[in-house]
């Protein structure tokens, strides 16, 4: 369950046993009743059918269409090929504005089919695109904006509507984050020529890994529902180029059973990011994002942002004292995907242009949350962030060099010849 601690000699990273015994991931997966998602893995065993087009995926795209309020949702293998196949099907080229804090998902969708994502830099209040920023960066050879619905919070969706009619611009929106969202009380999948979805297992609607474009365009569906599937229109007959972009059915049958259960997981993310609310109050300089509770949210990312002016301690020593505690809490989309490459080297002083994300990038920690955490072990990991936070200046006096602490994937963290005191 894990351990309260209460003084700074307790902490991992003077040399104590770490408060968890086991690793506590963000991300852990929604998982809905396991004995329907048996019993539908089952019936496609039983079936001989298990891809292309399968009957629990023609079940999974109409519910989805349905619960996302748009006349099409395609499925597909995964939220990178979904983004890669509406940005083909919409036809962008030359120049398409992307936001930087993003996963690099985004741009890579682009710069694969030889289109350079333009940065643009965020409204620090949102982490979205700030649309105030978009039109100076058009030029003859823009095509298109990407938004993304950082957080699952919706970026701003009407005023990119407007910039991209009065500019003929194609409008896409990275929903990855932001399934069950709503904007002015319409759900999220409905806006710009088309949106997509990741359903990644980390994600708060999952098919394990999974994706999906939805959109009110017929043409711009028939098109996406060819690229798909290699062009196929007819056994032998292909009329369109395309990929294999296809969802299999044991995925299919994963988000059947996930839709059962969506507002189990909400309400179970709620309550998660209520607790930490509480827990975290009156921590100097730690800054919970806000979800706005008039609209639909899925509250999947638990976003601190860390003002060391106010803290005393960078976001990186704080993220790595938590690492040593087996919480393995990440600085995403650290450091912006303009500082990764290909395009730190394509574009190297694209940071001039990106202060806001730079800043940011600097100081937001997601923590651990969603339905299995349970309110005893966030109230630990609050614990903790307040120990380490108040204690700064105490940690500091000791000389606690918190650079020492190396992290590896996943957070293992090893703590290496720590001066100062230890237990
Ligand atoms: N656009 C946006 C805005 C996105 O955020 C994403 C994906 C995409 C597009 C692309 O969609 P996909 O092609 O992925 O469908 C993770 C996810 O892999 C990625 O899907 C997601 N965004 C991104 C924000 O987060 P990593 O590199 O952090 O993944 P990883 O493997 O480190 O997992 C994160 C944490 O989750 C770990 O602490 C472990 C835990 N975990 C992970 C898996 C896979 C579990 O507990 N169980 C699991 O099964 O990117």
């Amino acid at each position: 369950m894990g351990t309260q601690k209460r003084r700074i000699e307790d902490l991992a990273l003077l040399g104590a046993p770490p408060a968890f015994e086991s690793q506590v991931h963000v991300g852990r997966p929604n998982i809905g009743d396991r004995e329907k998602l048996l019993e539908r893995v089952n019936g496609a065993l039983d079936r001989g059918w298990l891809t292309n087009s399968g009957p629990l995926l023609n079940e999974l795209q109409s519910k989805l269409a349905d619960y996302l309020g748009v006349k099409h949702c395609v499925c597909t293998c995964n939220g990178t090929v979904a983004l890669e196949i509406a940005i083909r099907a919409l036809g962008l080229s030359g120049e398409v504005i992307v936001p930087s804090f993003t996963f690099v998902a985004t741009p890579h969708a682009l710069q694969w089919q030889q289109i350079t994502p333009v940065f643009c830099d965020i409204d620090p209040e949102t982490h979205n695109v700030d649309p105030s920023k978009v039109e100076s960066l058009i030029t003859p050879r823009t095509s298109g904006i990407v938004g993304v619905h950082v957080w699952g919070r919706p970026c701003a969706v009407d005023a990119l509507t407007k910039i991209s009619e009065r500019h003929d611009l194609r409008l896409i929106f990275d929903a990855s984050h932001a399934f069950g969202c709503t904007h002015e009380g319409q759900r999220i999948g409905g806006f710009g020529d088309a949106e997509t979805f990741s359903f990644h297992a980390t994600k708060f609607f999952n098919t394990l890994e999974g994706g999906a474009i939805a959109t009110n365009n017929d043409e711009l569906a028939r098109k996406i529902r060819l690229m798909k599937n290699f062009g196929f229109t007819y056994y032998d007959q292909v009329d369109h180029i395309g990929t294999n972009g296809k969802m299999n059915e044991v995925s299919a049958a994963m988000g059947l059973t996930g839709l059962d259960s969506l507002d189990v997981f909400i309400e179970a993310n709620r309550r998660a990011y209520h607790h930490y609310r509480e827990a975290l109050q009156g921590i100097p300089g730690i800054r919970l994002i806000d979800y706005d509770e008039r609209e639909a949210q899925n509250f999947q990312y638990l976003v601190l942002e860390v003002d060391e002016a106010k803290t005393g301690i960078h976001r990186d020593e704080l993220m790595s004292a938590l690492h040593a505690e087996n919480v393995l809490a990440r600085r995403y989309f650290y450091p912006g995907c303009h500082r990764m490459e290909p395009y730190k080297s394509y574009f190297p002083n694209a940071n001039l242009l990106l202060p806001r994300t730079e800043e940011l990038s600097k100081q937001v920690l997601v923590l651990p949350t969603g339905g299995s955490l349970g309110e005893e072990r966030i109230r630990v990991i609050a614990g903790l962030i307040r120990l380490i936070v108040e204690g700064s200046a105490e940690l500091r006096e000791r000389n606690i060099d918190m650079s020492k602490l190396r992290l590896t994937k996943y957070g293992e963290t090893e703590v290496k010849s720590i001066p100062g005191e230890h237990r």
